[in-house]
């Protein structure tokens, strides 16, 4: 794991986090923390978790649109952060990822990026069920440092060099990908968890949306299953404003720069990671996943 000092939180890619039982959370999240943690789960609730970046989205609108059956009507009923609530959501003058939940009828669908030992206890002790999705860390890297050119409430990432080096020494919001992605393998046969990687998604979405089908028991025509490939396909979301959070306000996430939905491949950190990042990077993950039977692409 990580160890973190107080001085590390000088570091500019952790402004405006707070060491949350040694991970670097939203300050203002973290201020909201009792509610997060005392959160009353329902058996029948459903979790999306993921570290940043890995394809919550695009998770939490395939599992929506399996609970609409296909009706793509009803999945354009309210924005994604409507259907999927953000469990730890907290900005100031917006209702709180605990407060929408609390307020929504079963079955819930929640949206969280919490490493598994700061999950709510309630979620285990009613079984519900956690799909998570894991993305190679270094197309995660480059998509975390556009996000945070765009979202306002994160840091200015600085520059990619330096982003790059925080990242990887999990100096960022939700702290290290390593022990997010190690956290949630090694449990996941302790708990309810369907634990999927994007690369796989992209290579064959139909496969890995029966995964989904089969281990939240539900049956589906293939009929349906196609619609959901389409409807839930990068280029159909990056148009479709209940998904690519377009509805937002500039004041919050500014898409000007850089779209929320911005390339959606796996293999984008070769145009971005100097031969130099790449061999460094390679030699630091070596040593961070050399623990671990858990393998990434980081092509397809
Ligand atoms: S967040 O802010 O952490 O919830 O972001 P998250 O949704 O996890 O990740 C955003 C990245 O996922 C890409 N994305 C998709 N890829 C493929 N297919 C679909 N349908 C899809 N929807 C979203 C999105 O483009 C971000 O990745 P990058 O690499 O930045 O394009």
């Amino acid at each position: 794991m990580s160890h973190f000092n107080k001085d590390i939180m000088d570091i500019p890619t952790l402004k405006a986090t707070v060491l949350l039982h040694g991970i670097p959370i939203s300050a203002e999240s973290a201020e909201n923390w009792e509610r997060v943690t005392d959160f009353q789960a329902r058996p029948d609730d459903v979790i999306i978790a993921t570290y940043p970046k890995a394809g919550t989205t695009w998770a939490s609108e395939i599992v929506d649109t399996i609970y609409c059956e296909g009706n793509l009507e009803k999945c354009r009923r309210d924005t994604i952060y409507n259907r999927v609530p953000f469990l730890e959501f907290k900005i100031p003058d917006m209702p709180t990822g605990v407060e929408i939940l609390e307020g929504k009828p079963s079955p819930r669908l929640v949206k969280t990026h919490l490493p598994i030992q700061l999950m709510p206890e309630s979620f285990w002790d009613k079984k519900s069920k956690v799909i998570y999705i894991a993305r190679n860390a270094k197309d995660v890297a480059v998509s975390y440092y556009f996000f945070h050119k765009i979202v306002k409430a994160l840091p200015d990432p600085g520059p990619w060099d330096s982003f790059l080096d925080n990242y990887m020494k999990g100096y960022v919001c939700y702290g290290s990908w390593h022990d997010h992605v190690k956290g949630w393998w090694e449990k996941r046969y302790d708990h309810n968890i369907l634990y999927l990687f994007y690369e796989d998604m992209k290579e064959n979405p139909k496969r890995e949306i029966r995964k989904m089908l089969h281990f939240l028991e539900i049956d589906m025509s293939e009929d349906i299953v196609e619609k959901i490939v389409h409807h839930t396909s990068f280029e159909e979301m990056k148009n479709n404003d209940m998904a690519n959070y377009k509805t937002l306000p500039k004041d919050i996430l500014d898409q000007t720069t850089t779209n929320f939905m911005r390339k959606g491949i796996a293999g984008d950190w070769k145009n971005h990671f100097t031969v130099a990042q790449n061999e460094t990077f390679d030699e630091d993950y070596k040593r961070q996943m050399s623990d671990i039977d858990l393998h990434f692409r980081t092509e397809i």
